[in-house]
């Protein structure tokens, strides 16, 4: 193998995971010079480049050793992981890491009208897509067999054309299946944008950029879902407030001058806090609740 002592990262050039990526990757403080083409990013203070590509060239360009690692969905990286399973029997292709943007989930849609209850209801029907090979292996994990419509695109149009009698597609909002009169009857995939790499070590210089890289995006993934509570109560409510503190959290308490019967609580909190939860701690005697975001952290 080719020995190279700079690492490659295909991105997506335009669309959805192309910005949240490369703002990823400014987060772990990496900086790049684009080429005049706008095709390749040079890393100006990492030994980490960028080669911007459509999303589905990704897995290839890993598989053949062009980039060392890609940003892409899971949809896709797992629809080119079963590809290679069925033509060569082995995939070299892994996830390493979930990334928390680009939420979908890959779901077979039905017509409004229908009255979904199983699997079984598919036998026998056309259903179209652009992944076909994970389509196959939830029908035949069913075994149920129908059939696959391979489409590239406008996938959700297919049951009015007449050319598929239903759909399986990628779903966030559920906007697209309400427009086209469908609904979503089965959930095959969960996705979300993954940072994928080849299944073997490199044996050179990238074997070092690679863990420098991974340290920095696991700690600005930590950051990403990290929350600073900071709340006031009274020392007797206290005790019940505690137990209303989302699970993990790690309060610190402070005496209030001139305010002898209260506290102010502040408490770092390993996930987003959501109303239901501020609104059960105010129940228990919390005032002036407040969540902010934390920006950096270094144990
Ligand atoms: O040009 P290139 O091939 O690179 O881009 P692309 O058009 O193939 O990809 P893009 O940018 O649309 O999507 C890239 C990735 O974003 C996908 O592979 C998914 O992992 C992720 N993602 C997240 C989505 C969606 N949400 C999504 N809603 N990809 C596509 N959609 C489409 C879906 O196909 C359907 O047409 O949006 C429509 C449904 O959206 P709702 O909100 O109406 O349900
Ligand atoms: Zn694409």
């Amino acid at each position: 193998m080719k020995t190279r002592d700079r690492l490659r990262i295909a991105v997506q050039k335009s669309g959805r995971l192309s910005e949240p990526s490369q703002n990823l990757l400014a987060q772990c403080g990496l900086s790049f010079r684009q080429s005049r083409d706008k095709l390749f990013c040079f890393g100006e203070n990492q030994p980490i480049d960028l080669l911007l590509v459509r999303d589905d060239d990704i897995p290839g360009l890993i598989d053949e050793g062009v980039c060392d690692l890609g940003f892409l969905g899971r949809n896709v990286l797992e629809e080119a992981r079963l590809e290679q399973l069925a033509a060569k029997g082995a995939s070299g292709l892994e996830e390493i890491r979930a990334l928390g943007f680009g939420g979908c989930r890959l779901s077979i849609a039905v017509p409004q009208e229908e009255d979904y209850s199983d699997a079984a209801q598919l036998a026998g029907r056309r259903i179209a897509t652009s992944y076909p090979q994970l389509l196959a292996k939830f029908l035949s994990g069913r075994g149920v067999a129908a059939g696959v419509v391979t489409l590239s695109g406008s996938v959700e149009i297919a049951p009015r054309l007449g050319t598929a009698d239903l759909i399986c597609d990628l779903v966030s909002s559920g906007a697209t299946l309400v427009a086209n009169q469908l609904k979503e009857a089965e959930v095959i995939l969960r996705s979300e944008a993954v940072l994928a790499c080849a299944t073997t070590a490199f044996g050179d210089e990238r074997d070092d950029i690679l863990a420098m890289l991974m340290r920095r995006l696991d700690g600005v993934l930590a950051v990403r879902e990290t929350r600073m509570l900071m709340l006031r109560t009274s020392r007797s409510a206290w005790p019940a407030v505690r137990d209303a503190l989302p699970l993990g959290s790690l309060p610190t308490l402070t005496g209030i001058e001139g305010e002898a019967a209260d506290i102010a609580v502040q408490a770092i909190v390993p996930r987003p806090v959501g109303w239901p939860e501020l609104e059960a701690m105010s129940r228990a005697g919390a005032r002036n609740l407040m969540v902010l975001p934390v920006e950096r952290m270094l144990a």
